[in-house]
């Protein structure tokens, strides 16, 4: 199945709701204040927050002003349109090569299972991958990732259970710099965004690599599990506080009606959504398409 029928496929049941909603708002056919009150709890409900949900309301109020908004495809149009317009707002990143990704997160959301997705993106573009197994908190977490570099036949840095992460990217940065390789994706453990001395760390170990390869391309990519919804906005946050986020990687958007935080976040952040993953197989990840993201949910 490809990036846009799974996609299609993990907002079914959101799509579904909010054309049932609009269709049974709209049959007294005028698109007076009830109309637009019954709208934004449609959209809240979507989980796109309530701030994005009233922000895309008030411009379909602009909109129905200047042009007439006949019928409920007119209305849907309209709402993609400005659902877009909110997603393109964040300009993707620009990418060069060599091009080092930190990959931080909270626990669980699926940072090393994206990696391994990632390795496999990078490498079918015919870029050489090092991973770096930078979680040396939890046990067997460099085996996980060691399980994934083999299955993408890349090669991993690592180093034992309890080691100082910093000094494993150090290690890894150095033999990506030897080997002139192309991508090189940074693991790290799972930390409550806030739990300040894990934050502390993770500045560390981001600062090792912007001082010991100046000019190569880095991004720090936060990944969230859509299925969190709302709370994902105060992961950007403290991410962003801490290491300066570049990108965000939205996980599991095939187990979940939630997918609306990304909106939610657009709206209020200026960090795009650069994947998403929708399921657990290698090549489960896409780059995010906002109008293919858009036509998804409405
Ligand atoms: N359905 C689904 N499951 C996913 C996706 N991405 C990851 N997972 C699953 O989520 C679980 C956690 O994935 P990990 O990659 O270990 O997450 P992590 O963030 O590295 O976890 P920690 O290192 O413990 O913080 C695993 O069971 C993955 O298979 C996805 O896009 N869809
Ligand atoms: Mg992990």
């Amino acid at each position: 199945m490809g990036f846009f029928s799974k996609i299609k496929e993990a907002f079914k049941k959101t799509k579904a709701a909010i054309d049932n909603k609009l269709m049974s708002i709209m049959s007294h056919g005028e698109l007076n204040d009830e109309f637009f009150d019954d709208l934004t709890d449609i959209l809240i409900s979507s989980d796109l927050g309530v701030e994005c949900a009233e922000e895309i309301v008030e411009k379909l109020r602009i909109t129905s002003r200047k042009i007439k908004l006949r019928n409920q495809d007119d209305v849907k149009q309209a709402l993609r349109d400005i659902m877009q317009e909110i997603l393109e707002n964040n300009p993707q990143p620009e990418i060069n090569y060599p091009l080092v990704l930190l990959i931080v997160g909270v626990n669980g959301v699926g940072k090393t299972t994206t990696i391994g997705k990632l390795a496999n993106f990078y490498k079918s573009q015919g870029k050489s991958v090092l991973l770096v197994a930078g979680d040396t908190f939890r046990a067997a977490a460099s085996e996980q990732l060691a399980i994934w570099a083999d299955k993408n036949n890349v090669k991993i840095v690592r180093n034992d259970d309890g080691a100082d992460p910093a000094s494993v990217v150090f290690d890894g940065v150095a033999s990506a710099k030897a080997k002139n390789t192309d991508v090189v994706i940074i693991d790290t453990a799972g930390r409550l965004h806030n739990k300040a001395n894990l934050m502390e760390e993770l500045k560390k170990v981001s600062k090792v690599v912007s001082s010991n390869w100046e000019n190569c391309c880095y991004q720090k990519l936060l990944v969230l599990d859509a299925t969190t919804g709302q709370n994902a906005i105060s992961q950007v946050e403290y991410f962003n506080e801490a290491v300066g986020i570049d990108g965000l990687i939205v996980t599991k958007l095939d187990g979940t009606a939630k997918g609306g935080v990304i909106l939610g976040i657009a709206e209020q952040y200026t960090v795009p959504v650069v994947f998403v993953g929708t399921g657990e197989k290698i090549d489960d990840i896409d780059t995010f398409d906002a109008k293919e993201f858009v036509e998804a949910i409405i």
